[in-house]
């Protein structure tokens, strides 16, 4: 039995990323940029993880310059959009979810979250979802931009694994993407994956079980 379980957020715990979508666009909107990413549009810009990265791979698509935006600045509020999106209650977590963390619970199993995505997102889920922090929930946090190389490098995953003091072989993983499976393959770890409404078709090659969802883990 793993001692811990370390969880991607988007498309994993929940199914995020079209609010993403919407958080990105009204951004796009509201600063005035013109821009609108389509389901087609961030199906093909998801494959780049990060928002500021994403960002800066739709700017190069259309020849932006890049000197032209402050990407960090356009990406906070982006996040504040997105947090402000999220306390509006649509998003709950996918079937099986919460039955895995109170059964990991009850066997003493530790939780953490390995993730590309920005910490308050990840606090604004928890809001949402258990009314509490994350850190109440979930043991160990590593998001988004503490690691210097996202997802589909291992960073994130083995800062998790460090804040654990556990090897990988000690734990197991859950994702919902390639980018996510190959991250966590890289760390060492075993990998269950439950694809997501953008992920369902990847190739999952090399993950221990691929799941409609966590209902029947
Ligand atoms: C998915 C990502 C993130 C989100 C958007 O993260 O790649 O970039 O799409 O969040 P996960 P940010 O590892 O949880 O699947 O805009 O904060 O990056
Ligand atoms: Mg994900």
């Amino acid at each position: 039995m793993p001692k811990a379980l370390i969880f991607d957020v988007d498309g994993t715990l929940a199914e995020t990323e079209e609010l993403h979508r919407r958080a990105f666009n009204d951004t796009f909107a509201t600063e005035g940029h013109g821009w609108h990413w389509t389901r087609d549009d961030y199906a093909r810009l998801l494959k780049t993880t990060g928002g500021k990265e994403r960002i800066a791979r739709h700017m190069a698509e259309i020849g932006a310059d890049p000197a032209t935006v402050d990407i960090p600045a356009l990406h906070k509020a982006k996040t504040a959009r997105y947090t402000a999106l999220m306390a509006a209650g649509e998003i709950g977590l996918r079937p099986g979810v919460q039955a895995v963390i109170d059964n990991a619970r009850a066997r003493g199993q530790r939780l953490a979250i390995a993730t590309t995505t920005s910490g308050p997102n990840v606090e604004a889920l928890a809001q949402a979802v258990w009314n509490t922090r994350a850190g109440d929930v979930f043991e160990v946090l590593a998001c988004g931009d503490e690691v210097a190389a996202k997802k589909p490098a291992p960073d994130v995953f083995l800062l998790a694994l460090d804040r654990l003091g556990l090897p990988a072989a000690d734990c197991l993983a859950f994702e919902d993407s390639l980018n996510g499976l190959r991250s966590a393959l890289a760390a060492g770890l075993e990998v269950i994956v439950t694809p997501s409404s953008y992920t369902d078709g990847e190739d999952f090659t090399g993950a221990a079980r691929v799941l409609p969802d966590l209902t029947n883990y």
